[in-house]
Protein backbone atom coordinates (compact mmCIF):
# COMPACT_ATOMS: atom_id res chain seq x y z
CA UNK A 1 0.00 0.00 0.00
CA UNK A 2 1.13 3.45 -0.55
CA UNK A 3 2.22 5.81 2.22
CA UNK A 4 1.01 9.64 1.88
CA UNK A 5 2.77 11.89 3.89
CA UNK A 6 0.49 14.78 3.58
CA UNK A 7 -1.12 17.92 5.58
CA UNK A 8 -3.42 20.01 5.85
CA UNK A 9 -4.09 22.62 2.88
CA UNK A 10 -0.58 20.70 1.11
CA UNK A 11 -0.10 19.98 -1.99
CA UNK A 12 -0.61 16.65 -0.86
CA UNK A 13 -3.86 17.24 -1.67
CA UNK A 14 -3.14 16.81 -5.80
CA UNK A 15 -1.44 13.71 -5.08
CA UNK A 16 -4.76 12.29 -3.01
CA UNK A 17 -7.10 13.18 -5.74
CA UNK A 18 -4.73 11.32 -8.70
CA UNK A 19 -5.08 8.57 -5.95
CA UNK A 20 -8.31 8.50 -5.43
CA UNK A 21 -9.07 8.89 -9.55
CA UNK A 22 -7.57 5.54 -9.55
CA UNK A 23 -8.73 4.52 -6.77
CA UNK A 24 -5.32 3.49 -5.24
CA UNK A 25 -5.67 2.48 -1.75
CA UNK A 26 -3.36 4.38 0.54
CA UNK A 27 -2.86 5.81 4.35
CA UNK A 28 -2.35 9.52 5.05
CA UNK A 29 0.26 10.29 7.60
CA UNK A 30 -0.25 14.27 8.30
CA UNK A 31 2.32 16.15 9.12
CA UNK A 32 2.09 19.25 10.88
CA UNK A 33 3.85 22.33 9.47
CA UNK A 34 2.32 24.93 11.54
CA UNK A 35 4.06 22.67 14.40
CA UNK A 36 7.10 22.64 12.22
CA UNK A 37 7.16 18.74 11.82
CA UNK A 38 8.23 18.94 8.32
CA UNK A 39 11.58 20.57 9.67
CA UNK A 40 12.16 17.55 12.25
CA UNK A 41 14.95 15.28 11.87
CA UNK A 42 12.15 12.16 11.48
CA UNK A 43 10.73 13.71 8.00
CA UNK A 44 13.64 14.58 6.96
CA UNK A 45 14.98 10.86 7.34
CA UNK A 46 11.42 9.95 5.42
CA UNK A 47 11.96 12.85 2.52
CA UNK A 48 14.84 14.90 2.08
CA UNK A 49 13.71 18.18 1.14
CA UNK A 50 11.64 18.44 4.47
CA UNK A 51 8.77 18.82 1.94
CA UNK A 52 5.50 18.30 2.01
CA UNK A 53 4.16 15.56 0.22
CA UNK A 54 6.35 12.50 0.06
CA UNK A 55 5.18 9.00 -1.44
CA UNK A 56 6.36 6.04 0.26
CA UNK A 57 5.56 3.05 -2.82
CA UNK A 58 5.00 -0.19 -2.12
CA UNK A 59 8.01 -1.48 -2.87
CA UNK A 60 9.62 1.30 0.05
CA UNK A 61 10.86 4.13 -2.15
CA UNK A 62 10.23 7.27 -1.22
CA UNK A 63 9.10 9.67 -4.09
CA UNK A 64 8.72 13.61 -3.74
CA UNK A 65 7.67 16.76 -5.88
CA UNK A 66 4.35 16.94 -6.30
CA UNK A 67 4.23 16.62 -10.14
CA UNK A 68 6.60 14.26 -10.20
CA UNK A 69 4.74 11.85 -7.55
CA UNK A 70 1.83 12.50 -9.71
CA UNK A 71 3.39 11.29 -12.91
CA UNK A 72 5.08 8.77 -11.30
CA UNK A 73 1.62 6.84 -10.36
CA UNK A 74 0.28 7.93 -13.34
CA UNK A 75 2.97 5.85 -15.50
CA UNK A 76 3.06 3.14 -12.65
CA UNK A 77 -0.74 2.55 -12.84
CA UNK A 78 -1.66 3.91 -16.85
CA UNK A 79 -3.61 6.11 -15.68
CA UNK A 80 -4.24 7.57 -19.41
CA UNK A 81 -7.22 9.23 -18.47
CA UNK A 82 -5.46 11.59 -16.18
CA UNK A 83 -1.86 12.33 -18.25
CA UNK A 84 -1.56 11.54 -22.21
CA UNK A 85 0.66 8.68 -23.13
CA UNK A 86 4.31 9.88 -25.08
CA UNK A 87 2.69 9.08 -28.57
CA UNK A 88 -0.52 10.72 -27.56
CA UNK A 89 -1.48 13.47 -29.80
CA UNK A 90 -2.35 15.56 -26.50
CA UNK A 91 1.15 14.74 -24.79
CA UNK A 92 3.26 18.16 -25.99
CA UNK A 93 0.41 20.44 -24.68
CA UNK A 94 -0.21 18.39 -21.36
CA UNK A 95 3.78 19.04 -20.74
CA UNK A 96 3.73 22.48 -21.42
CA UNK A 97 0.42 22.99 -19.32
CA UNK A 98 2.29 20.57 -16.23
CA UNK A 99 5.22 22.58 -17.14
CA UNK A 100 3.87 26.06 -16.77
CA UNK A 101 1.88 25.60 -13.43
CA UNK A 102 4.33 24.16 -11.31
CA UNK A 103 7.36 26.19 -12.91
CA UNK A 104 5.93 29.41 -13.38
CA UNK A 105 3.06 29.68 -10.94
CA UNK A 106 4.04 27.65 -8.56
CA UNK A 107 7.30 29.52 -7.29
CA UNK A 108 4.74 32.51 -7.48
CA UNK A 109 2.76 31.09 -4.90
CA UNK A 110 5.16 30.12 -2.85
CA UNK A 111 5.45 33.53 -2.71
CA UNK A 112 2.70 34.31 -1.56
CA UNK A 113 2.46 31.95 1.17
CA UNK A 114 5.61 32.69 2.58
CA UNK A 115 5.97 36.62 1.55
CA UNK A 116 7.93 37.28 4.49
CA UNK A 117 10.89 34.86 3.19
CA UNK A 118 11.25 36.78 0.51
CA UNK A 119 11.98 40.14 2.04
CA UNK A 120 14.78 41.70 4.02
CA UNK A 121 12.50 43.56 5.95
CA UNK A 122 9.54 42.50 7.37
CA UNK A 123 7.44 45.27 6.93
CA UNK A 124 7.77 45.24 3.26
CA UNK A 125 6.21 40.81 3.25
CA UNK A 126 2.77 42.56 2.93
CA UNK A 127 3.21 44.07 -0.14
CA UNK A 128 5.30 41.07 -1.45
CA UNK A 129 2.04 39.19 -0.86
CA UNK A 130 0.23 41.74 -2.64
CA UNK A 131 2.61 41.78 -5.81
CA UNK A 132 2.72 38.06 -5.74
CA UNK A 133 -1.13 37.51 -6.13
CA UNK A 134 -1.21 40.14 -8.76
CA UNK A 135 1.86 38.26 -10.63
CA UNK A 136 -0.50 34.84 -10.20
CA UNK A 137 -3.15 36.71 -11.91
CA UNK A 138 -1.24 37.72 -14.74
CA UNK A 139 -0.42 33.92 -15.46
CA UNK A 140 -3.41 32.63 -15.10
CA UNK A 141 -4.71 35.08 -17.76
CA UNK A 142 -2.73 32.96 -20.43
CA UNK A 143 -4.88 29.98 -18.89
CA UNK A 144 -7.69 31.56 -18.87
CA UNK A 145 -6.82 32.24 -22.43
CA UNK A 146 -6.31 29.04 -23.53
CA UNK A 147 -9.35 27.56 -21.97
CA UNK A 148 -11.48 30.15 -23.72
CA UNK A 149 -9.76 29.09 -27.14
CA UNK A 150 -10.95 25.69 -26.38
CA UNK A 151 -12.37 24.22 -23.14
CA UNK A 152 -13.69 23.68 -20.82
CA UNK A 153 -10.31 22.06 -19.75
CA UNK A 154 -6.88 23.35 -20.38
CA UNK A 155 -6.77 20.50 -23.02
CA UNK A 156 -9.87 21.26 -24.88
CA UNK A 157 -12.71 18.62 -23.83
CA UNK A 158 -10.25 16.26 -22.45
CA UNK A 159 -10.08 16.16 -18.24
CA UNK A 160 -6.52 15.72 -17.42
CA UNK A 161 -3.38 16.03 -14.06
CA UNK A 162 -2.72 19.65 -15.13
CA UNK A 163 -6.86 20.40 -14.26
CA UNK A 164 -6.20 19.02 -10.72
CA UNK A 165 -3.36 21.12 -10.08
CA UNK A 166 -5.16 23.94 -10.97
CA UNK A 167 -7.90 23.46 -9.07
CA UNK A 168 -5.49 23.24 -5.59
CA UNK A 169 -3.53 26.57 -6.52
CA UNK A 170 -6.30 28.81 -7.37
CA UNK A 171 -8.19 27.25 -4.15
CA UNK A 172 -5.42 29.23 -2.29
CA UNK A 173 -6.07 32.51 -3.79
CA UNK A 174 -7.96 34.71 -1.51
CA UNK A 175 -10.74 36.82 -2.08
CA UNK A 176 -11.85 34.18 -3.82
CA UNK A 177 -13.53 37.42 -5.85
CA UNK A 178 -10.41 38.37 -7.84
CA UNK A 179 -11.18 35.33 -10.20
CA UNK A 180 -14.26 36.65 -11.19
CA UNK A 181 -12.44 37.71 -14.27
CA UNK A 182 -11.48 34.06 -15.24
CA UNK A 183 -14.98 32.42 -15.71
CA UNK A 184 -13.59 29.94 -18.19
CA UNK A 185 -10.66 28.95 -15.36
CA UNK A 186 -13.65 28.84 -12.79
CA UNK A 187 -15.58 26.51 -15.12
CA UNK A 188 -12.88 24.20 -15.70
CA UNK A 189 -12.59 24.06 -11.64
CA UNK A 190 -16.16 23.65 -11.05
CA UNK A 191 -15.85 20.20 -13.27
CA UNK A 192 -13.34 19.04 -11.25
CA UNK A 193 -14.78 19.99 -8.37
CA UNK A 194 -17.64 17.72 -9.36
CA UNK A 195 -15.67 14.87 -9.61
CA UNK A 196 -17.58 12.30 -7.37
CA UNK A 197 -14.63 10.76 -5.95
CA UNK A 198 -12.93 14.06 -5.42
CA UNK A 199 -15.63 15.73 -3.53
CA UNK A 200 -14.65 14.30 -0.39
CA UNK A 201 -10.94 15.54 -0.56
CA UNK A 202 -12.03 18.60 -1.69
CA UNK A 203 -14.13 19.11 0.77
CA UNK A 204 -11.88 18.45 3.95
CA UNK A 205 -9.56 20.35 2.20
CA UNK A 206 -11.27 23.42 2.66
CA UNK A 207 -12.20 23.21 6.11
CA UNK A 208 -8.61 22.75 6.64
CA UNK A 209 -7.69 25.84 4.47
CA UNK A 210 -10.14 27.73 6.65
CA UNK A 211 -8.73 26.62 9.62
CA UNK A 212 -5.49 27.86 8.53
CA UNK A 213 -7.09 31.27 7.86
CA UNK A 214 -7.80 32.32 11.07
CA UNK A 215 -4.87 30.57 12.24
CA UNK A 216 -3.12 33.44 9.73
CA UNK A 217 -5.40 36.13 11.35
CA UNK A 218 -4.29 35.77 14.44
CA UNK A 219 -0.40 36.76 13.19
CA UNK A 220 0.48 32.77 13.45
CA UNK A 221 0.89 30.09 10.74
CA UNK A 222 3.98 28.51 9.07
CA UNK A 223 6.93 30.37 9.76
N1 LIG B 1 8.13 21.69 -5.36
C1 LIG B 1 7.62 21.00 -4.22
C2 LIG B 1 7.18 22.01 -3.21
C3 LIG B 1 6.65 21.36 -1.97
C4 LIG B 1 6.25 22.38 -0.92
O1 LIG B 1 6.70 23.52 -0.93
N2 LIG B 1 5.38 21.94 -0.03
C5 LIG B 1 4.93 22.82 1.03
C6 LIG B 1 3.57 22.39 1.50
S1 LIG B 1 2.35 22.54 0.23
C7 LIG B 1 5.92 22.69 2.15
O2 LIG B 1 6.31 21.61 2.50
N3 LIG B 1 6.29 23.81 2.71
C8 LIG B 1 7.16 23.84 3.82
C9 LIG B 1 8.12 24.95 3.72
O3 LIG B 1 8.26 25.55 2.63
O4 LIG B 1 8.73 25.20 4.74
C10 LIG B 1 6.47 20.08 -4.64
O5 LIG B 1 5.88 20.33 -5.68
O6 LIG B 1 6.16 19.10 -3.95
Amino acid sequence: MYILYGGAFTRALTVEMVLAEADLPYELREIDMVKGEHCSEEYRAICPTGMIPALITPEGETLYETPAICLALAERHDLTMLVPRADDADRGRFLSALFFVTGEIEPVMKRYFFPHRYVAREEDAAAMRQRSLEWALDLLVLIEEQIQAGGPYQLGERYSLVDLILTYWIGNITPAEVLDRFPAVLRCDELVRQRLRLVPLIERNEVMRAAYAALQAKGEGVV
